[in-house]
């Protein structure tokens, strides 16, 4: 296979997401291959502040269905202005978060109508799919002690959420996982850096 591929990360808060996506690109480069990191809700200069709203506790309340419509602006700009312009020119592009992200959150999470979800999906990305999803997996204890390790200031809306909440994001997560095992690939997040490293290089190995 040549030319460009869709790779996203996905898990709960602290599951190492970021760092990873850092570790996938300079796999990609060591290769020789072009790459380009990006993140969700975010990615471009419109959608990043679209990500603002959403992460900002501010006095006025953000439903659910509020907060899922904003996810799906902020991808339409993404794939437009970044994620498909990308793929054409033949890069690869590492994701941190996508649309199952908000099958999860907004879904799983929040309790949005699924058939909602998949509406807006399709509307907004109906020929796109990831090629390959990596979800990072591991306690939500674990996920949310590392993550609130690291910080400092004031926790936004998704931090401010209760170990339920992510609960149900996790146990969300597994089941997109355990209903399309060919697009998602399920890592130990929980082992150490090296072991989780070693799997993901396996996975893009598999994709070039
Ligand atoms: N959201 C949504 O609701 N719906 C949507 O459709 C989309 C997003 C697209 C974005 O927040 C929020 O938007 C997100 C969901 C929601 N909120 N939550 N939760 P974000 O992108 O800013 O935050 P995040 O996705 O939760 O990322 P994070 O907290 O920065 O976590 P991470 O990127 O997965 O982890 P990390 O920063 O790479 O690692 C965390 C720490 O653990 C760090 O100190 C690492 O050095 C350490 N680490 C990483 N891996 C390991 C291993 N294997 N061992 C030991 N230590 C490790």
């Amino acid at each position: 296979m040549s030319g460009g591929r869709f790779v996203t990360l996905e898990g709960i808060e602290g599951a190492g997401k970021s760092t990873i996506a850092k570790f996938a690109l300079a796999w990609l480069t060591r290769r020789g291959i072009p790459g380009r990191l990006t993140r969700e809700p975010g990615g471009t200069p419109l959608a990043e502040r679209v990500r603002q709203i959403v992460l900002e506790r501010g006095a006025e309340t953000l439903s659910p269905v509020a907060e899922t419509l904003l996810m799906f602006a902020a991808r339409e700009l993404h794939l437009k202005n970044v994620i498909r312009p990308a793929l054409e020119r033949g890069e690869w592009v590492i994701c941190d978060r996508f649309t199952d992200a908000t099958r999860a959150y907004q879904g799983s999470g929040r309790g949005v109508d699924a058939q909602l979800i998949e509406t807006l999906a399709a509307a907004v990305h109906p020929d796109l799919a990831p090629d390959c999803t990596l979800l990072l997996d591991l306690p939500v204890p674990l996920g949310l002690g590392r993550a609130r390790a690291r910080e400092a200031g004031a926790a936004d809306r998704f931090e401010a959420e209760t170990v339920a909440f992510f609960e149900r994001v996790r146990a969300g997560y597994l089941e997109l996982a355990r209903r399309d095992p060919q697009r998602f690939q399920v890592l130990d997040a929980a082992a150490p850096l090296a072991a989780v490293e070693e799997r993901v290089e396996r996975a893009l190995e598999a994709l070039a």
